[in-house]
């Protein structure tokens, strides 16, 4: 159902596209805890809590990515949206709590703003209030992991979609899964579209592992809290104060890990399985890869984008691509 712009739209639609199956949830969790090293995706990272941590992570000082970007789409957004074309279908990939694109709404007049969002309830929220802040955009959350495939719904519509990915969330993949990605969303914006990305840059080691483990714990909170998620989905029985929230930055991968470490010896239990864990090892539960603006330009073009305009902040630490 597509309705014309002068439409005043009171509530947004909302689509759910994958369907959390439990089991499913449960045996990704487990292979993951048996895995050499163990490890948990950090799409789990995303629950209400999760994604409220993660807001605040973006408030922190030593967290640079957030104000980084920001600096850059305040000083550009302008001469993207010139280059974009305005009245398009906005498409956030991971919109949490729809701010960033909300900021681009006054430079890009999108007619219709596509939401999407792994947390649906946090994505529910968050595209309400804005709706009616905004009631001459068409809205639509739709909820999907689109980790492994982006694939969008009808209900995000057809024609020249520009694609909003930024914050560097594409560093949480590796850059074979990058490319892959990068393919699709080629894919998905459709002739005459275009995706904007934020990139996060290789920097001082010490910079970028402060941001990742801050003086407050913020960020340790955050890596912490998918213990609880274990606990709840998996029915696992972590306790939260065996483990220590570890960042580093491999400089030879160019990315930072997050792992939790465990504090003694320990064995995790959950109904049909167990895992046990050494003093001092690790569960990896995230990658952040960090590019620099030539190689992620290669990237770009393998992906099959013909022109990648980018700009970035007086230090180069961050960058936002166009790319179409
Ligand atoms: C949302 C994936 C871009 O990698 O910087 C923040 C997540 N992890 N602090 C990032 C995160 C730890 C963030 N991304």
């Amino acid at each position: 159902m597509l309705l014309a712009h002068t439409a005043v739209m009171t509530e947004p639609l909302f689509v759910q596209l994958h369907h959390q199956d439990g089991a499913a949830l449960r045996d990704e969790l487990a292979r993951g805890l048996l895995g050499n090293p163990a490890s948990v995706p950090p799409k789990f990272l995303y629950d209400a809590l999760g994604s409220r941590l993660f807001d605040a992570i973006t408030e922190l000082p030593e967290y640079y990515p957030t104000r980084t970007e920001r600096t850059i789409f305040d000083a550009h957004a302008v001469e993207m949206a010139a280059i974009a074309g305005r009245g398009r279908t906005l498409v956030d990939l991971g919109a949490g709590n729809c701010e960033k694109a909300a900021r681009l709404f006054g430079v890009l007049e999108p007619l219709r703003y596509v939401a999407v969002d792994i947390s649906v309830e946090y994505l529910r929220h968050a595209l309400s209030s804005l709706q009616r802040r905004h009631p001459g955009i068409e809205m639509v959350g739709v909820g999907a992991d689109f980790s492994s495939t982006l694939t969008l719904p009808p209900e995000a519509g057809g024609g020249e979609r520009l694609l909003f990915y930024p914050g560097s969330s594409i560093g949480n993949f590796t850059p074979g899964e990058a490319l892959r990605f990068l393919r699709q969303a080629r894919a998905a914006s459709g002739a005459g579209g275009a995706l904007l990305i934020g990139v996060d840059l290789v920097k001082p080691t010490a910079v970028l592992e402060l941001a990742y483990d801050d003086p407050l714990k913020v960020t340790a909170a955050f890596n912490l809290n998918l213990l609880r998620r274990l606990n709840a989905l998996l029915g696992c029985d972590a306790r939260i104060d065996d483990f220590e929230h570890v960042a580093l930055f491999n400089e030879c991968g160019s990315r930072i890990e997050m792992h939790l470490q465990a504090r003694r010896a320990l064995t995790l239990r959950w109904p049909g399985g167990e895992r046990a864990l050494a003093a001092g090892e690790r569960i990896h539960t995230e990658n952040s890869y960090k590019y620099t603006v030539d190689g992620f330009e290669r990237l770009l073009r393998d992906a099959g984008f013909a022109h990648t305009p980018h700009w970035t902040d007086a230090h180069q630490w961050f960058a936002v691509f166009l790319a179409f």
